[in-house]
């Protein structure tokens, strides 16, 4: 009897195998929020605080863990809130802190962790720190980078060196009142802060330190490669600031310290991530090591970077393992499909492809992260110069703005077919709403049979899953368009996922490539220009599939041997009882 009951045990220590915990925010799906078009309230024009705390259903309904808002805080908008006046205050625009207070407490209710974004790269030139530093204010004096330019040989005051700014032109501009010049890496009402100071960086971690107490959940970081640029004085060859500076990790180090002090005072993850463009061994740089950790991760934008409309499924399938092949030492991997500077992703490739690229962004191992309206797929707008507001578009003129705006992807959320596709009461809106508001819109997702939203609601869902949670991927191109990746767990279900990146039909065998899928496989999700129903069951070694097809298989088959020691353990109980 002894026996039988050690046998008991061990079945259900085997059934319910202890596995490694994964933290919140490591299966989450973080949702970016442009706060200015997400939801007016008030129906000035421009998306605010009670608008967003309005659609915090929304994100419930579609899985979302996370929100990031882009920034909120007092600013003179001349980078649409890049440029902050005051690190800890809320524009009026947005609304009132009460507002805030309220907006957090809604999303505890629905279990949605708050993220804000923190740009510390730069202040606006009317925060009351540059104010004083212009008037060389003793306490301020250093807390910007100030330069008294070169004195050519027939007398005249230059810029210090050639850096140009990210948004085009001079990174130096002359302050006729301190009369030096000052770095600004972005617009010249953003000037550089100077993180050589001491006095800064504190006053920049006071500012995690305040929202932190406030009860945030964490933040996105901006901009962080910007940080320190190191030595002015260079040759004019140099054209733009040095990224990646060594200082800049170990400021990331840093505030990572904060974080997790915040998340032992308040107990429960508060999560930095960063945003770093650069080489993989740049961005890599700012998860940190086990013993100085970093960001809990830097955003992956390789989707966005290293691949357009012409890549093949082997440019997807290089970039996509050469990512993954870095996740090492603990590393959370995440995918970035689309930001609020980069033209949405049914523009940046076709509309039909959206669904397929939900499904890297959402069944690739680690986070997910989705721009506010990518989950109904919308599309760029067309802007006139006359309603281009981005600084970005106006520097570049009237004949190219077009190339140059980040507007026509930070248009009003589409939430249904009234005034102002439902974002505003108004019928002017701060950048115009896309005319195609009409069919595409939320509203009209939910009651089709067949619509991108659904499709991100099941990938939402099946995100929950053990296998696509902590499985394993294997990547691979199944011909020169058609892209294939496999999830799978010991024991648990595996997933195949197969898109048709090209424009004519093909006949794939997904077991070349990627041998570990089973002869038959059943459909479990599909985009919506499928002509097919999930459920039905297809061969894998002559799969046919359409132009911009995308699927999402399952193998049932691999939890056969998870239900083996399940029905064992019932049986030995049932046994136990009889004769026990
Ligand atoms: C001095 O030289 C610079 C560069 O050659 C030129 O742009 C500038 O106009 C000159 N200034 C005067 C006062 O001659
Ligand atoms: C930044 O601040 C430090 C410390 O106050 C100071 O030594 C340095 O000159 C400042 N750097 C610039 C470029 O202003
Ligand atoms: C994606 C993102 O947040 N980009 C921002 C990076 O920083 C500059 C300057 O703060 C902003 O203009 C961008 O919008
Ligand atoms: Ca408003
Ligand atoms: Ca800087």
């Amino acid at each position: 009897m002894r026996t039988l009951w050690c046998l008991v045990s061990l079945v259900t220590i085997v059934a319910a195998q202890p596995r490694a915990e994964l933290d919140w925010w490591q299966t989450a799906v973080f949702y970016q929020i442009y706060p200015r078009s997400f939801r007016d309230s008030d129906g000035d024009g421009i998306g605010d605080l009670k608008g967003i705390t309005e659609k915090l259903e929304h994100l419930k309904d579609i899985g979302v863990g996370g929100v990031w808002l882009s920034p909120i805080f007092k600013s003179p908008m001349a980078d649409f809130g890049y440029d902050i006046s005051d690190f800890q205050n809320i524009d009026a625009m947005f609304g009132t802190m009460e507002d805030f207070d309220n907006l957090l407490e809604k999303a505890k209710e629905f279990d949605i962790k708050v993220i804000l974004d923190f740009v510390p790269n730069h202040s606006s030139d009317e925060h009351e720190w540059f104010v004083k530093s212009a008037q060389n204010d003793v306490d301020y004096s250093d807390f910007y980078v100030w330069h008294d330019g070169k004195v050519l040989t027939n007398g005249t005051r230059v810029r210090p060196n050639n850096w140009q700014s990210v948004f085009g032109g001079p990174a130096w501009t002359f302050h006729g009142g301190r009369q030096q010049y000052y770095l600004h890496q972005f617009d010249p009402k953003q000037p550089d802060l100077n993180y050589s100071n001491p006095l800064v960086v504190e006053a920049m971690k006071d500012v995690l330190r305040f929202w932190l107490d406030k009860g945030v959940d964490g933040f996105r970081v901006d901009a962080v490669p910007h940080l320190f640029e190191g030595p002015i004085d260079v040759d004019d060859s140099v054209t733009s600031a040095p990224q990646h500076r060594p200082e800049t990790y170990e400021m990331v180090v840093q505030w990572r310290k904060i974080m997790d002090e915040k998340s032992v005072q308040y107990g429960g993850t508060k999560v930095l991530m960063l945003e770093a463009y650069g080489s993989v061994d740049d961005i890599m740089g700012y998860y940190g090591t086990p013993s100085a950790p970093g960001g809990h991760f830097p955003f992956n934008f390789r989707l966005i970077s290293d691949i357009d409309k012409s890549s093949s499924a082997e440019d997807f399938s290089t970039v996509i393992n050469e990512y993954l092949e870095h996740m090492t030492d603990g590393r959370t991997a995440n995918w970035v499909l689309g930001n609020h500077d980069k033209h949405r992703v049914a523009s940046r490739f076709v509309p039909e492809l959206v669904d397929g690229l939900n499904f890297l962004a959402h069944l690739l191992p680690g986070i997910g992260v989705t721009y506010n309206g990518e989950e109904i797929g919308m599309e760029n707008t067309f802007i006139t110069w006359e309603q281009c507001r981005d600084p970005q578009g106006i520097n570049a003129g009237p004949e190219h703005y077009l190339e140059a705006t980040r507007d026509l992807e930070r248009t009003p959320f589409q939430w249904d077919s009234s005034t102002s596709a439902g974002f505003s009461s108004s019928e002017s809106t701060w950048l115009p709403v896309n005319p195609n508001y009409v069919e595409l819109n939320l509203e009209a997702q939910k009651a089709a049979e067949k619509s991108h939203y659904k499709v991100y609601k099941q990938l939402t869902e099946l995100r929950k899953n053990p296998t696509i949670q902590r499985g394993g991927a294997h990547v691979a191109a199944l011909s020169q368009n058609v892209l294939g990746f496999t999830r799978t767990l010991p024991d648990e279900d595996t997933y195949v996922v197969v898109i048709n990146l090209g424009d004519e039909m093909e006949v794939v065998d997904v077991k070349k490539a990627l041998s570990e899928v089973p002869d038959k496989i059943k459909i479990h999700i599909l985009g919506i220009n499928s002509r097919h129903m999930a459920g039905h069951t297809l061969s894998s070694s002559s799969l046919e599939i359409q132009p911009k097809e995308a699927f999402v298989f399952i193998d049932p088959g691999n939890s056969v041997s998870m239900i083996l020691p399940s029905s064992l353990f019932v049986l030995i109980v049932q046994f136990v009882i009889r004769y026990v």
